[in-house]
């Protein structure tokens, strides 16, 4: 037992994953691209170069921050008001954790992945309202954002 992390970090290498080998299933390596194509085969949409990933199952948000990490991923950073629209068709009627946070200083949000500025934004009116209750952001059913515990659990958006 004491070898086997050795003999799997070496099987992983001999394999052509595209990204990165996490590992071995019935001797088969295991590529992150896979985890991602798997967990996104129904919900997959492409656009602009960025692959999204909505993933209907109720997270908190650090816990659908790290599902995306496990997939190669991050959670959903919108930049451009492109972008914004392109979301807002996908995720009409649901709620999704996307990867913005004030966590770390009270009102002042950035996106965690890329530890950037928001530059563009799409508060609903009167949001961020929650203070330090509230310090994830969630795209609402209409596409407004709104600040919301991030001990909610709710649907989440991945991004690669
Ligand atoms: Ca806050
Ligand atoms: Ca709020």
């Amino acid at each position: 037992m004491e070898n086997q992390p050795q003999e799997l970090a070496g099987s992983c290498k001999a394999t052509a994953c595209e990204e990165e080998c996490v590992g071995l299933s019935n001797g088969r390596p295991v590529c992150l691209e896979d985890r991602f194509k798997d967990e996104c085969l129904n919900s997959l949409k492409i656009t602009g170069g960025m692959k999204y990933c909505f993933v209907k199952k109720f997270l908190k948000w650090h816990a659908a921050r790290d599902s995306c990490i496990s997939m190669g991923a991050h959670l959903l950073i919108i930049e451009t008001e492109a972008e914004q629209n392109f979301i807002q068709r996908q995720a009409f009627g649901e709620k999704w954790w996307i990867g913005g946070t004030d966590v770390n200083s009270e009102g002042t949000y950035y996106w965690e992945h890329s530890n950037s500025a928001l530059n563009y934004t799409n508060w609903m009116k009167n949001e961020p309202n929650g203070g330090s209750r509230e310090n994830c952001i969630e795209v609402l059913y209409l596409g407004d954002w709104n600040d919301k515990s991030c001990y909610t659990l709710t649907y989440y958006i991945c991004e690669k």
